[in-house]
């Protein structure tokens, strides 16, 4: 009999590897998904399989984090042995747009999903392990540098509050229930699949298509902010790990290295040989009411412990991504030059046409927080050259309101 584990956030970046990497060893997968009025399930639609064919170890439920009876109800069907709590809505600058929501389903929702695993556990008779998606953000006004399992936590965003509940609710259904519960505390990590309003993915979708001619400008917040960057397929091995260990225990996983958004922006530019200093600005919608300015992760525990490491560092992870996005800006080039699509210069409508193209909700380019359908930014990145030409890309193509909601 196969292991069965159980995902929430199967649709997500991390969701997609851990499945791909679940489903390698041998597992029975079966991941909660939420309904929407598109497909979201892109990023594992290469893994589905037609339920009516043969050795299908792939199955997907409705369900939501915000929804305690389904998620009951998916666990007495699928009577998983592993549980792997990744869903969140995980971006934090939208989580100052919606700190309410955000605390539900990260704070909320997971405490319905402890409560459901121990009730399962319980009745069923049957071992279970669970897994939480803490987050490095919990660290936020970092106490120590770098930071490990000790380093106390300052929270900077409404996510990274819900974040600390939820982690501290994983802990205590260990400590109250023994149940066998683990955090991982992941740094950053990326992948060609990573949302394209976090910042890395935004800028190498951007770059491509500067590249390619398809658009002109990207508008990013602080380059000064420093990320531990690694590899979302190596971290999803450390979340198998952790639930492999002889101990329920909380672990960090980073790289141990920390660079800005300004030396992944070059590093992205350079790659491609095009310069930033013609196409980037900074737009103040990007900017959060507080920020986390520099984040380092000593992950000597899993490496001792679970004999983790990562094996993808910064370039390596620059280099992954614009291959995989000039693919994409290929295509989307391919297309507008067949005038089977117009041509776009702005980033909000450029994104729209390629996630037709791709089949794929639209994910905006815009922020939150300022006035809608005005870009106020404008500043040059690297000198001062690019107030007028910004202003004039904001008069002659006004992003539409509803495109400057959401994070960016
Ligand atoms: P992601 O790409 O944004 O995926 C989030 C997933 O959660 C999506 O599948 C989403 O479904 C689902 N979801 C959102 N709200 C839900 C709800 N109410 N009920 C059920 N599912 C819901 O995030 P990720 O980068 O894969 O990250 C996975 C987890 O790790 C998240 O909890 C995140 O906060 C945490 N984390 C991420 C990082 C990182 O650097 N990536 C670092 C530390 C911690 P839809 O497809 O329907 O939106
Ligand atoms: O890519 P980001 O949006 O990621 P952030 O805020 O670090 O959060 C991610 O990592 C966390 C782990 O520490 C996860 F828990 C969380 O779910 C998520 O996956 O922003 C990275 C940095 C920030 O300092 C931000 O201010 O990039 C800066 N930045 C600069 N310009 C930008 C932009 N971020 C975004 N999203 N968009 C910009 O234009």
């Amino acid at each position: 009999m196969p292991r069965v584990a159980l995902i929430t956030g199967i649709t997500g970046q991390d969701g997609s590897y851990l499945t791909e990497f679940l489903l390698g060893k041998g597992y029975e997968v079966h991941g909660v998904m939420r309904r929407a009025s598109v497909f979201t399930t892109e990023r594992i639609d290469h893994l589905y399989r037609d339920r009516h064919g043969e050795n299908v170890r792939l199955h997907l439920h409705y369900g939501d984090l915000l929804d305690a009876m389904s998620l009951r109800r998916i666990l007495s069907l699928v009577q998983p042995s592993e549980v792997y709590n990744l869903a969140a809505q995980s971006h934090v600058l939208t989580s100052f747009e919606q700190p309410v929501y955000t605390a539900e389903v990260i704070a909320i929702g997971t405490l319905h999903l402890l409560e459901a695993v121990r009730d399962y556990r319980d009745t069923s008779g049957n071992d279970v392990r669970f897994y939480q998606a803490s987050s490095s953000e919990m660290y936020g006004k970092v106490q120590t540098m770098p930071q490990n399992e000790h380093t106390p936590f300052c929270p900077r965003s409404p996510y990274a509050c819900a974040k600390v509940q939820a982690y501290w609710q994983t802990v205590n259904y260990r400590e109250a229930y023994d149940l066998f519960a683990c955090n991982g505390i992941l740094f950053n990590h990326e992948s060609p699949r990573r949302g394209e309003t976090f910042v890395t993915r935004k800028i190498t979708r951007a770059a491509t298509r500067i590249k390619l001619g398809l658009q002109d400008k990207l508008f990013l917040g602080n380059l000064d902010a420093k990320r531990d960057w690694g590899f979302a397929g190596d971290y999803v091995e450390a979340m198998w790990l952790m639930l492999q260990h002889s101990v329920a225990d909380d672990f960090v996983v980073a790289t141990g290295k920390t660079y800005a958004v300004r030396d992944f922006l070059e590093e992205t530019f350079g790659y491609l040989d095009i310069d930033p200093a013609e196409h980037v600005a900074i737009d103040e919608r990007y900017l959060r009411p507080t920020e986390v300015n520099v984040l380092l992760g000593d992950a000597a525990k899993a490496r001792e412990r679970l004999g983790w490491k990562p094996t993808v560092d910064m370039p390596g992870l620059v280099r992954m991504m614009v291959d995989s996005d000039m693919r994409l800006a290929k295509q989307e080039r391919a297309l507008v030059d067949a005038g089977h699509i117009a041509g776009q210069s702005t980033a909000e409508r450029s994104a729209d046409r390629a996630s037709i193209l791709r089949g794929v909700p639209f994910e905006e380019h815009g922020g939150p927080g300022k006035p809608a359908g005005r870009l106020v930014g404008g500043q040059s990145v690297f000198g001062e050259v690019e107030k007028q030409r910004v202003a004039a890309v904001d008069r002659s193509e006004p992003a539409p309101a509803n495109r400057l909601a959401g994070g960016g």
